[in-house]
């Protein structure tokens, strides 16, 4: 029985993680991407291979690109749609021509994952990342101000929300404000304006919109995955709700069996992330990965603890909602069917022991995910016995 692929996210040469670090966490794959590159912008040759060859000298292979973003034109399929699209597709012959065929994207509004504390205070002294409502409310509120925001809210959301603002002084909107809005690391934080901007460009887009758009991507490159092998993984919305009145349509398995559905062919497949996916209230692990198991092509294995409200912590791989067991379980038995191993990261990771010391990315420190890596691969063997 083939083992799964044990991979790590590696941000670049900037990465305070280095490769080395990643040899000594018994990785052998990367997952990483070109960040210094404009969205939109072609991905050249030479690009690729340099980072490639990085990689390879310090004895590790390129596995998974996450991500080749897709641009907010193709997202929003605004004029100039075209051009990005054909971008897209020279960037992914471009990536196939040196081997790298496995790539991540995710069609979120705007945003990334969102949370709203990168440092919440486990029992342990470790740090981890938070999403609470109450605090979206208030960056919603009273910092985005958004027109209409209140009527996406509870109303105890709403009434806690107003004081905790009255409780907040400039230090801590402002931390709120970057929190919300930061995204990935290396990459630019958006502005407000810009936000509110979208956020009325995707009013009139709305979720069937934002659905027909991802098709029409899907299609748009359809031949030259499926001439070049490349698999295309769509990350599931990172928290699976509808945030800031931006539509999400990745967020359960309707709407996963409604993307596979919408353009059936091998190449369409999806990134299992089970700490945004766990995140969603009614998302049951096991069944969304049996539903589509055929086209999961690569794994975000983390976990989250979440409350009555839906506020979520980042919990230890092994510890809160998600029955990483029974995932396991699912995902070696998926594994074993298969030619080539599936590869799967350690998502995130508290900031624990020296890394607190440091300045680290966000969930992307190295302990915290070199204790989930090591947590994870003894949870295989456990299963599989190898
Ligand atoms: C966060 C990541 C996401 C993911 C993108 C894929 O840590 O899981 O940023 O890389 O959504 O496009």
């Amino acid at each position: 029985m083939t083992k799964l692929l044990q991979t790590w996210r590696w941000y670049g040469p900037n990465d305070p993680v280095s490769l080395q670090d990643v040899k000594q966490a018994g990785a052998t794959g990367i997952v990483t991407a070109l960040h210094h590159i404009p969205h939109g912008e072609i991905w050249p040759i030479a690009d690729i291979q340099e980072r490639k060859a990085i990689i390879e000298a310090a004895g590790l292979t390129w596995e998974v690109v996450e991500s080749v973003p897709v641009h907010e034109a193709i997202k929003t399929r605004r004029p100039g749609a075209d051009k990005y699209l054909a971008n897209y597709n020279v960037s992914l012959q471009n990536l196939a021509e040196c081997g790298i065929r496995t790539v991540c994207y995710n069609f979120m509004p705007v945003l990334d994952w969102t949370r709203t504390q990168l440092d919440l205070e486990m029992s342990d002294g470790s740090k981890a990342l938070y999403f609470n409502w109450t605090d979206l409310a208030v960056f919603d509120l009273y910092i985005l101000e958004r027109e209409g925001a209140s009527a996406d809210y509870q109303p105890a959301i709403l009434a806690k929300a107003k004081s905790r603002f009255e409780s907040m002084d400039k230090d801590a909107l402002d931390e709120l404000r970057i929190n919300v809005l930061m995204g990935i690391p290396n990459e630019k934080e958006i502005e407000l304006e810009a936000l509110r901007a979208s956020i009325n460009e995707y009013k009139a887009i709305g979720f069937d919109g934002l659905r027909d758009n991802l098709t029409w991507f899907l299609n748009g490159i359809a031949e030259t995955c499926t001439q070049n092998g490349i698999k295309m993984t769509i990350h599931p919305d990172d928290p699976p709700y509808p945030i800031l009145g931006l539509p999400r349509i990745a967020s359960n398995k309707d709407d996963l069996l409604y993307i596979k559905n919408s353009v059936d062919q091998a190449f369409n497949g999806f990134c299992y992330c089970t700490g945004s996916l766990g995140a969603g209230m009614d998302n049951q692990l096991v069944d969304i990965f049996e539903a589509v198991k055929e086209r999961i092509y690569f794994l975000h294995l983390r976990n989250v603890t979440k409350d009555e409200e839906g506020n979520f912590y980042e919990a230890d791989h092994l510890g809160g909602d998600v029955n990483m067991y029974e995932v396991m379980k699912a995902v070696t038995a998926e594994n074993a069917k298969r030619q080539s191993p599936m590869p799967f990261r350690p998502d995130h990771g508290h900031q624990m022991l020296d890394d607190l010391n440091k300045v680290t990315n966000p969930g992307y420190s190295a302990i915290g995910r070199l204790r989930g890596l090591a947590e994870l691969r003894g949870l295989e063997m456990g299963i599989t016995g190898q």
